[in-house]
């Protein structure tokens, strides 16, 4: 299995500037239940530190860079975060991190479930187990 999967998306625009358009079950590989994003992270503050059970999402940079970190109990990647035309697919069950933050880094997550605290996956040893059995 490919642990760093990322999606190219078509820039449009023209000479007023660039748009990027998302679309659910098309760009996005499943449907959108919830919209959030992550800004004004401190450059020596790293998040994330989890997996989700079942949570499909997609994250983009729309702004700024970061890096995400990737973690399947048995690979590890890092992707450098730093164009709002690609997007990168954080899976089931792959503990992530998000480190290196600019102070202007925005990354727009897209979601396809609901806010739910019990489908993460906290606990590094307990990601490992779990994943693995
Ligand atoms: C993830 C990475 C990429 C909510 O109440 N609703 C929400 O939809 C979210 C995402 C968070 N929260 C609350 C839960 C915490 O009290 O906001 C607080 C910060 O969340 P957390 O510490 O989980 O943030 P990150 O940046 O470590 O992780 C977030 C997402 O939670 C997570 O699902 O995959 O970004």
């Amino acid at each position: 299995m490919t642990l760093v999967k990322t999606i190219d998306f078509k820039k449009l625009g023209d000479d007023r500037g660039s748009l990027v358009a998302l679309e659910e079950n098309d760009t996005v590989p499943f449907a959108i239940k919830r919209v959030y994003y992550i800004y004004q992270t401190e450059s020596n503050v790293a998040r994330g530190f989890h997996a989700h059970k079942a949570l499909q999402q997609l994250a983009v940079c729309v702004a700024g860079k970061c890096t995400m970190f990737l973690d399947d109990g048995d690979t590890k990647a890092e992707v450098v975060m730093d164009s709002p035309t690609q997007g990168v697919l954080i899976e089931p069950m792959v503990w992530h991190e998000m480190h290196n933050f600019s102070t202007d880094c925005v990354l727009l997550v897209l979601a396809s479930e609901h806010y739910n605290e019990s489908d993460y996956i906290r606990d590094y040893e307990d990601f490992l187990r779990q994943v693995n059995s």
